[in-house]
């Protein structure tokens, strides 16, 4: 049914990404020029083990527990046959930004040393949850709902799962099988994964093989060992330029970048192009969508030659706005400190 092949499938041309470890962290400078969604090709990649090749002519999900009064398995071709939603949505690694605990703020975290690459926007299409556990006789007793990925085991651990409480379940959860209007990539979850929006990207379980309804709380790794009492992702800012981009002066810049959070809708976004001295408010406009981000741009016509450091703060509906610093996190999860993107100002 499946067969371990390289960690991951698709091309990883150095200026797309950067490879740490199993996984493929996004180069922010590829999102230059793009629309709202990340394209599939430049999307970050975050595999425990290594991307299975699953065939969905015998793939089935099966769907069990004391929660539901008809356990039963869907097909592929059952579940592209149900009624679909379409949501555009981040998903983003709960370790995204780790590396700024060790480099801005002098305590380091072991463990992937993401900068701001780990997240991407994309139009996902699938299945509401709700409505395939409705399908289920989903009893009202029912707790959380345990989803398992059918990529090979991690270390000890067993195959990489995590419960969901029925709520969130309940609320806005997709099994998708289309990204950005194509069918999932192998390596971002073909068949179906979930996509579980304003939540760490742990909950987003790929290849998705089953999903067990109990009527008590669970408990896996993923969810006391890694990633424990983790739910939404807090409030970060990017632009999209290299790591120490050198910029010709003499010209009008338009900087551009994105701020997300997993709480709610950006209201507004800063700019600092002096190192935290004085801030702009951003501008932006289109669309402004909760948990996914929004696309912003400030005009600059920088005349000093030699070393800048800008920044980009962001607040969001729910008040939340970036710190200066972040409380010390034993994962190194939750960075949501202004991030000092360095840049060389040159002769043109
Ligand atoms: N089955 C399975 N699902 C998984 C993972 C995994 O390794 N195996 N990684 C999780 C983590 S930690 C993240 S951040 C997201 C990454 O999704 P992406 O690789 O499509 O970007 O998938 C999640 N779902
Ligand atoms: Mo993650």
């Amino acid at each position: 049914m499946k067969q371990a092949v390289a960690t991951i499938v698709k091309p990883l041309p150095d200026h797309l990404f950067r490879v740490r470890g199993p996984n493929a962290e996004m180069r922010w400078e590829a999102m230059a020029g793009q629309g709202y969604h990340t394209p599939n090709d430049r999307f970050f990649v975050r595999n425990h083990t290594s991307t299975p090749l699953i065939d969905a002519a015998v793939w089935r999900l099966r769907v069990h527990g004391a929660g539901v009064r008809w356990p039963r398995e869907f097909g592929y071709e059952e579940l592209r046959a149900m009624p679909s939603r379409t949501l555009d949505v981040a998903i983003e690694c709960a370790g995204n930004g780790r590396r700024f605990y060790g480099t801005q703020q002098d305590e380091p975290v072991p463990g992937t040393q993401w900068g701001l690459g780990g997240i991407g926007v994309a139009r996902w299409r699938g299945v509401p949850l709700k409505y395939l556990l409705k399908q289920v006789g989903l009893l009202p007793e029912a707790v959380d709902v345990l989803a398992t990925g059918l990529d090979a085991p991690f270390e000890d651990y067993g195959h990489v799962r995590r419960p969901l409480p029925v709520g969130k379940a309940m609320k806005d959860v997709l099994l998708a099988y289309e990204m950005n209007g194509e069918r999932l990539p192998p390596d971002h979850g073909f068949p179906v994964r979930l996509v579980v929006p304003g939540w760490v990207g742990i909950a987003s379980i790929k290849w998705l093989g089953e999903l067990e309804v109990a009527t008590e709380e669970l408990r896996t790794p993923w969810n006391t060992v890694f990633y424990p009492d983790i739910t939404t992702q807090p409030v970060k800012s990017a632009f999209e330029l290299p790591w120490n981009a050198r910029l010709p002066i003499g010209g009008l810049y338009v900087l551009r970048g994105r701020s997300w959070s997993g709480q709610g809708r950006i209201v507004r976004v800063e700019v600092s192009l002096d190192g935290g001295e004085t801030w702009r408010p951003a501008e932006h406009r289109g669309q402004r969508l909760a948990r996914a981000w929004l696309p912003w741009h400030i005009s600059w016509a920088p005349r000093r030659t030699g070393p800048v450091v800008l920044m980009a703060r962001a607040t969001d509906e729910t008040g939340a706005t970036q710190p200066l610093s972040t409380p010390r996190h034993p994962f190194g999860y939750r960075f949501d400190a202004v991030v000092r993107h360095p840049i060389q100002l040159v002769n043109g």
